[in-house]
Order: C-alpha cells, then sequence, then structure tokens
C-alpha cells in the first residue's frame, strides 16, 4: 500500500465525492472529532459527509456525533469515496470490514499509528499526537488555496477536541510544542477550549464512577506493584448493571496508582476474546502488544487475546510485559 505525500492527500480530500468517514472499533475522542471535523469541512465545500462507526459513540462525545452526520443511513452510494480516520489497522474497522469492502472499499487512510498497518493508499504521521493534527494542517491549506473562505467553527472545536482526547488533556508524552501551537490557533480561532476539556475529561456518568469504583477496589499488581491491572468480564458488568462503554477510563485508574509503569484493562469482549489495554510510562508497550497480535503507540497500546479465563488473559498479558521490563 502506497503512502501519500500531504499534497496528495489534500488532492483525495478535494476530490471526495459523497465521502464516507469511518471511525476505529471503541470509537474516541479522536476518531470521532477528525470526522466530524472532516464532515464540517466537507460541508462547507457543499458535500454532505456521512460517518461510519463500528460501534455506540459514548454518550460524552455527543458534542461532536449528536449531528446529521453521524445519523444512521440505510445504504451506501456504490461511488462514494471511503476514508478511514484514526483506525490504525483492518481489525480496527470491526464489523465494517465486511460492509466496506469492493466498491466501498476504503480509498485512502489518514493516520498516526506508527505501527499501524495500512489497508488502503495511506496519510500517515506519527509524530502527530492526534489526527486532529493532521485534520487541522489540512483546514489551513484548505483555506489557503481558497477552497475554504475560512475554517468552520464547529470544525475548530471538533479539532480542539480531538486533539484534547488524545493526549489526555494535553498531558501525554505525545504532546509536542507543535500540538501546543495549533491548540493556541484553534483558541484564536474560537475554539472553546475550557468546555471542551470540561466535556471530555470532568463530566463523568455515575455509571462510570461506578465503572471507576469497581476498578479502584479490584487493581491486582505484579512485580513489586510495576505491573497493575484490571479483569473486567461480562459478569461483572451484568453484576454491576453497567456496559462496556462505562469502563472505558479504567485503564486510567489503574495506571494513576503510584509505582505502575505498565497499567493494564483486561476487558471481555463480544466476540469471546478479552482485549487488553496497556499504558507504559516509558515501556514501548507497542513492541509487546505486537508480540501478543497487536499494536498502537509506544505509551499506549493494545491486543486481543483469546483465552478460557479473564485471569488466563491477563496472565498471558502480564508474563509478556514482565519479559519486556526484565529484558
Ligand atoms: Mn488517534
Amino acid at each position: 500500500m502506497n503512502e501519500l505525500s500531504f499534497s496528495e492527500l489534500v488532492e483525495r480530500v478535494i476530490g471526495a465525492e459523497k465521502p464516507i468517514l469511518l471511525t476505529h472499533t471503541r470509537p474516541d475522542g479522536d476518531t470521532v472529532g477528525s470526522c466530524a471535523a472532516l464532515a464540517s469541512l466537507f460541508d462547507a465545500m457543499g458535500r454532505r459527509a456521512t460517518v461510519v462507526s463500528p460501534d455506540v459513540i459514548p454518550r460524552r462525545l455527543a458534542f461532536l456525533s449528536d449531528n446529521d452526520w453521524f445519523a444512521p443511513k440505510k445504504d451506501y452510494p456504490a461511488d462514494a469515496t471511503v476514508i478511514a480516520v484514526d483506525v490504525a489497522s483492518p481489525q480496527q474497522l470491526g464489523e465494517l470490514q465486511s460492509v466496506f469492502t469492493g466498491s466501498l472499499s476504503p480509498s485512502f487512510m489518514i493516520d498516526h499509528h506508527e505501527r499501524g498497518a495500512a489497508f488502503c493508499p495511506r496519510y500517515l504521521r506519527a509524530d502527530a499526537s492526534a489526527v486532529g493534527e493532521i485534520v487541522y494542517d489540512l483546514a489551513v491549506e484548505l483555506v489557503s488555496r481558497g477552497v475554504l473562505p475560512a475554517i468552520p467553527p464547529f470544525a475548530v472545536n471538533a479539532i480542539f477536541a480531538s486533539i484534547s482526547s488524545d493526549t489526555g488533556c494535553f498531558k501525554y508524552s505525545n504532546v509536542t510544542p507543535r500540538t501546543h501551537r495549533i491548540a493556541a490557533a484553534l483558541i484564536e480561532l474560537g475554539a472553546d477550549a475550557a468546555e471542551i476539556n470540561r466535556l471530555l475529561f470532568d463530566v463523568k456518568t455515575a455509571e462510570i464512577l461506578a465503572a471507576e469504583g469497581y476498578v479502584a477496589s479490584h487493581l491486582r499488581r505484579a512485580l513489586n506493584g510495576r505491573i497493575a491491572w484490571v479483569t473486567v468480564t461480562d459478569a461483572i458488568r451484568d453484576e454491576l448493571g453497567l456496559l462496556d462503554e462505562h469502563f472505558e477510563t479504567a485503564i486510567d485508574v489503574v495506571r494513576s496508582l503510584e509505582g505502575v509503569e505498565v497499567a493494564m484493562a483486561v476487558k471481555e469482549s463480544p466476540d469471546g476474546k478479552y482485549k487488553v489495554s496497556l499504558r507504559s510510562t516509558g515501556l514501548d508497550v507497542a513492541k509487546v502488544a505486537a508480540t501478543l497480535g497487536g499494536g498502537g503507540h509506544v505509551r499506549a497500546a493494545g491486543c486481543s487475546l483469546p483465552a478460557p479465563t479473564a485471569d488466563d488473559a491477563a496472565a498471558v498479558a502480564v508474563e509478556a510485559v514482565e519479559a519486556a521490563l526484565l529484558a
């Protein structure tokens, strides 16, 4: 699969008729925010975009997705231009893999995952904290070429949200001076930074707080506390009356424990496998995840493990992390 240059990306976006934007599974603020921003840019170019997500979009992202672009569609035009956004591998398209195939196969992808697997022509910028940084450059380029008079206010906010989301509110190691420069430019353009950050990080439903409470009281540790994890099974979710989406911040609770170098959340998936999320303070967990069939970033990665129980899946992941920490 060929790698696109930035100008090739710009040409493809300008040439995209009937754009369909695909998010990745378990959609986060970057994939949703970047799709929303792109939809807004297309809208300003007089083209109606559709965003399709393989999984339900979390309610806290409703300020990005509660609009017509994200409304469910019955069928898709055969001549649509399908664009995968922040999707690192075909597996990350989930059930959309079987929908967007043949004439509806993705035309190109926009991504920032260094160890991703391209499944169509790709524009990749691994130094971007979020796909939102790329969408910002795209928006600026469309304005400077006169394709757009200005970046639409909705896109300004959605790009800010995508970057803030993937940087943990500008806290993670993926933040660069450029990340802050883009954020500053977006605030100058009118981004409501305080409100977006409040919606993304300070508002939690009672269900999410209940899930975090469960996680905080069920932490497991290994290697003198250098590794910590929690397991979340269907049975536990049922018992607590909670859904998978309520455990999205579980990994953040685990990683906040003092002394933890690698945090993991092991969650039972609908496919019967166990989805393992990994966060580290320095260890290359993308490498560890790759040995287990997954991928991601140096300090944030994941994989999906077949195992009889959550504890078995956790044991496999803990062993791999231990080996890497002691290597
Ligand atoms: Mn991302």
